[in-house]
């Protein structure tokens, strides 16, 4: 008899959505979920995805399963999108590449395999950082503590505080670092702090656990959006990089993703790879192809590639403008605070400062659903709501 299973809390982000969809007024806005919408809040399929779904019909493709490891032109593709064409560690044969279910199921593999391979070493988080790396760590087992991240007095990187902590974490640990457009923050280092960053890493002999989940959205290019993990690899820092292809390519449900090693050398990436297919047997035994087929053709075909480029830059520059749009807004409905903090933020997210009271305000008086922590996804904001959405903010400050 299972009648002493108690209810399981909502998740704070997907529960989001479940209380939208329950209110009726013409004035809601969904803004938890990180998910991009068209400026008519229409789920948008790129046309490069469009296209790879047509020349995978026209090839007859089967449905057989995929190896362990996933579709050998995704693990190829994947790798070349995360660390740059002709990269000498995939020339060299040094990363290990899975295909794994998008970057949730991504880190779990690689969370399992730091519980079974790196015990009793502690996993550091961002402090914030998305409420599901908790759940992630915890469920495999794998202790986790944060380091400081957000300062709220500048609304920016609190910078000595992230390297104090990483200075004092014992050697060895595991840091998650996220890889662009941190999520919830919207705050990511400078290039000239991923140096001092990847100073004390080494120094530490820490190992950098990237989750890049928003390659693109940062910048609108996906090169530059891979700046960090790239500059670790290029310092020859040992390190695991979750990816997903949910957001930039808006694979969403396809669950595309991979969990990659950096390492030393070819024998370790071998054995690395050996032991993630052991994990991911167990798990759930092998990826879903039909995403992997769609990722690979268009990192793969130089065509594609550079059309993905540009409507990865359109998706991006959406959300960009859209920021422009409510900063503007924000400022004519009270000119006396400082609201330079939303332009400053990159990637989907605004972190406004709005507590939880105030969030409550913006939801039950407003109808703007979004998360407890204060984060509003941009990406599910029509440039006419804009608006309706800072008198909103405006209003929910007096709580
Ligand atoms: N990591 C971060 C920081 C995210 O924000 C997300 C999705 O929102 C993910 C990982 C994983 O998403 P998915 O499992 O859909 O790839
Ligand atoms: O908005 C976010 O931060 C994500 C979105 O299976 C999300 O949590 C939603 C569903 C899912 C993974 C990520």
């Amino acid at each position: 008899r299972l009648a002493f299973v108690e209810q399981a809390p909502p998740d704070p982000i997907l529960g989001v959505s479940e209380a939208f969809k329950r209110d009726t007024s013409d004035d809601r806005l969904n803004l938890g979920v990180g998910a991009y919408r068209t400026n008519d809040l229409k789920p948008y399929v790129l046309n490069v995805v469009k296209k790879a779904e047509k020349i995978m019909i026209e090839s007859e493709e089967n449905k057989e399963y995929l190896p362990i490891e996933g579709l050998a032109a995704f693990n190829k593709a994947t790798a070349q999108l995360l660390l740059g064409e002709g990269h000498p560690a995939i020339k060299e044969e040094r990363v290990a590449t899975l295909q794994s279910l998008s970057g949730t199921g991504s880190l779990r593999v690689g969370a399992d395999f730091i519980g079974k391979f790196l015990p009793g070493r502690t996993v550091y988080l961002s402090n914030p950082t998305w409420g599901n790396h908790k759940n992630i760590f915890t469920d495999a087992g794998v202790e986790w503590k944060e380091y400081r991240y957000f300062d709220k007095a500048t609304v920016g990187l609190a910078f000595e505080g992230m390297l104090e902590d990483l200075k004092a974490a014992p050697e060895g640990s595991i840091v998650v670092l996220h890889g662009c457009a941190h999520n919830p923050t919207g705050v990511d280092p400078t290039r000239e702090q991923w140096g001092a960053i990847a100073d004390v890493v080494e120094q530490k002999g820490h190992m950098p656990f990237f989750d890049v989940a928003y390659q693109g959205f940062a910048s609108g290019s996906l090169d530059d959006d891979a700046w960090a993990p790239r500059f670790f690899a290029e310092r020859s820092i040992e390190m695991m990089v979750a990816q997903s292809y949910s957001k930039n390519l808006g694979l969403y449900a396809e669950r595309v993703g991979a969990i990659n090693y950096v390492l030393a050398d070819a024998a370790a990436a071998k054995r690395v790879l050996s032991q993630n297919k052991r994990i991911a047997r167990a798990l759930y035994s092998n990826p879903p192809v039909h995403g992997a087929r769609i990722a690979s053709i268009v990192v793969g075909r130089p065509e594609l590639f550079a059309e993905w480029n540009e409507e990865m830059g359109m998706m991006a520059g959406r959300i960009k403008d859209v920021r422009q749009t409510l900063y503007d807004e924000l400022v004519k409905n009270n000119p006396d605070k400082d609201w330079s903090f939303v332009t400053r933020q990159i990637g989907m997210f605004s972190f406004t400062g709005l507590s939880p009271p105030q969030v409550e305000n913006m939801t039950q008086k407003h109808h703007v659903y979004m998360t407890k922590d204060g984060r509003i996804s941009l990406a599910g904001l029509p440039s006419n709501k804009a608006a309706n959405l800072a008198s909103a903010i405006v209003d929910s400050f007096k709580v």
